[in-house]
C-alpha cells in the first residue's frame, strides 16, 4: 500500500516528506494506522549521524499511539480495531530477559531491530524501488507501520492519540526512571540534570513518589517556570555560576552532602560525571538517561564508586511496555500525571522539520504530529 512518510535519506539533511510502499503484516505481525507521534531529541541524533546504529534510508520515530487495522496469521493478543502504542522496548514475555523479572530489555528482537528490520530480516518499507530501514522497530514518521506483536501495548480506546503517543517513549522514560529504575523513596532529595521532555518526567515522577527536595538543572532559564509546575523546588542554572563556576561543588552545598538521586537527562557525559559527583557520599545513586554520541565515554575517579555513589542507567524507564503501558495511560485518565502541558505544539507531518528546528533552538517541550 501506498504510505505517506517522512524519511531520513541522509545524515544531517531534513527529512523527506514522500509517498512510500508498505507490505502487509507477517506471521506474528501487525499493521497499525499511526494517528499521532511525539519528536524525541534521539531521532535528532540518529538524524544528525551520532547514532552507530542509524540507517540510511530510513523512517524514523518511536514514540507514536495508533489503531490496529489488519493482523497477520499466528497474532494471538491483538485484532483490527484495537488502540495501541509502539514499543521499542518490546516485551515477548519469553526470552531469559524477560523471564528473569530483572529488567525490561526483552532481547527477542533486539538483533534485528538494530539492523533496521523485522524478525524476519526484511523490510516492509521501500521508496522508489529501494528498501527503506525500519527505525527501533517502530517507524512512526510514517501513517502506516507495520510491526511484530509483542512490540505493541493494548490501550483503551478513550485515551487521545496526540496525547498518549507520548507515553511511547518520554512520558515513561522519565517517570519509570524514577519508579522502576532507581526506585526513589518518600522524602529523597533528587537533582534532575536537563529538563526537557525527559527530565520534566523526572520531576513528575520524583513528585508522585513524594520527594521532598527536588533540584533542576538547566542552562536554558526558560525551563524553569514548567519544571517549577511540575514539582521543582530549586533551580540552578549552571551558566550563573560563573566561567569557572563549580557545579558539583554548589550542588553538594545547596544539598548538605549531595542528592540521594540524580538523573542526567541531556546525553553529555561531562554532565554525567558532575551528576554522579553530584550524588551524596555513601548511598548517593546517578542514573544515566541521556543517549550520548558514537565514540563517547564517562569517567570519574574511581574514589568516587568506591565511597558509595552508584552509576546506574535506564532504557525506556525500565518499564515491561505491554504491561506497564497501559497503566501508565490510566494514569493520564485518571489525572494523575499530566502529559498536556509538555506537548507545546502540534504539527502535520509535512512540518515534521519545522518540530526539529524547534527542538535544536530549545523552543517548547514536546512536539507531536497529529497525521
Ligand atoms: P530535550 O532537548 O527536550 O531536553 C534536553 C534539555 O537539556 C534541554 O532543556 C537543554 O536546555 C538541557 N541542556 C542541554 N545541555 C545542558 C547542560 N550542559 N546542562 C544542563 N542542561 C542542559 O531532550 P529530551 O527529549 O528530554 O532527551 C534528553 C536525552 O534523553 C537525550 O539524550 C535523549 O536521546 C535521551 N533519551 C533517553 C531515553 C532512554 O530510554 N534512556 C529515552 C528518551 C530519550
Ligand atoms: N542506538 C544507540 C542507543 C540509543 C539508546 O540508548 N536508546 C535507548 C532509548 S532512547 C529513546 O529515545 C534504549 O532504549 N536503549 C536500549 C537499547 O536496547 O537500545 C547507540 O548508541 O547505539
Ligand atoms: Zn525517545
Amino acid at each position: 500500500m501506498d504510505v505517506r512518510a517522512a524519511i531520513a535519506l541522509e545524515a544531517g539533511k531534513p527529512l523527506v516528506v514522500d509517498t512510500v510502499q508498505l507490505e502487509g503484516p507477517r506471521d506474528g505481525e501487525v499493521l497499525v494506522e499511526i494517528m499521532a507521534t511525539g519528536l524525541c531529541h534521539t531521532d535528532k541524533y540518529t538524524l544528525s549521524g551520532k547514532d552507530p546504529e542509524g540507517l540510511f534510508p530510513s523512517i524514523l520515530g518511536h514514540e507514536g499511539a495508533g489503531i490496529v487495522r489488519e493482523v497477520g496469521a499466528g497474532v494471538k493478543h491483538l485484532k483490527p480495531g484495537d488502540h495501541v502504542i509502539p514499543l521499542y522496548t518490546p516485551e515477548c514475555r519469553e526470552c531469559p530477559s524477560c523471564l528473569s523479572r530483572k529488567t525490561n530489555l526483552c532481547t527477542s528482537i533486539r538483533g534485528t531491530q538494530g539492523k533496521g528490520l523485522l524478525p524476519d530480516g526484511t523490510t516492509r518499507f521501500s521508496y522508489k524501488g529501494k528498501p527503506v530501514h525500519h527505525y527501533m522497530g517502530c517507524s512512526t514518521f510514517a501513517n502506516f507501520t507495520v510491526m511484530p506483536e509483542i512490540a505493541l501495548a493494548k490501550i483503551r480506546h478513550d485515551a487521545p492519540f496526540d496525547k498518549v503517543c507520548y507515553i511511547g517513549c518520554g512520558v515513561t522514560t522519565g517517570i519509570g526512571a524514577v519508579l522502576f529504575t532507581a526506585k526513589v523513596e518518600a522524602g529523597s532529595t533528587v537533582a534532575v540534570f536537563g529538563l526537557g521532555g525527559i527530565g520534566l518526567n523526572v520531576i513528575q515522577g520524583a513528585k508522585m513518589v513524594g520527594a521532598s527536595r527536588i533540584i533542576g538543572v538547566d542552562i536554558n532559564p526558560e525551563r524553569e517556570a514548567m519544571a517549577r509546575k511540575f514539582g521543582m523546588t530549586e533551580f540552578v542554572n549552571p551558566k550563573d555560576l560563573g566561567e569557572n563556576g563549580d557545579l558539583v561543588g554548589h550542588l553538594i552545598e545547596l544539598t548538605g552532602g549531595g542528592a540521594d538521586y540524580t538523573f542526567e537527562c541531556v546525553g553529555n557525559v561531562s554532565l554525567m560525571r558532575q551528576a554522579l559527583e553530584s550524588a551524596h557520599r555513601g548511598w548517593g545513586i546517578s542514573c544515566v538517561i541521556g543517549v550520548a554520541g558514537a565514540g563517547q565515554e564517562i569517567s570519574t575517579r574511581p574514589f568516587q564508586l568506591v565511597t558509595g555513589r552508584r552509576w546506574i542507567g535506564s532504557a525506556f524507564g525500565g518499564a515491561r511496555g505491554r504491561t506497564d503501558v497501559p497503566k501508565i495511560v490510566d494514569w493520564y485518565m485518571e489525572g494523575r500525571i499530566n502529559i498536556d502541558d509538555l506537548i507545546t505544539h502540534e504539527m502535520k507531518l509535512d512540518d515534521i522539520n519545522k518540530g526539529f528546528e524547534m527542538m535544536e533552538r530549545g523552543e517548547g517541550i514536546r512536539n507531536v504530529v497529529n497525521y
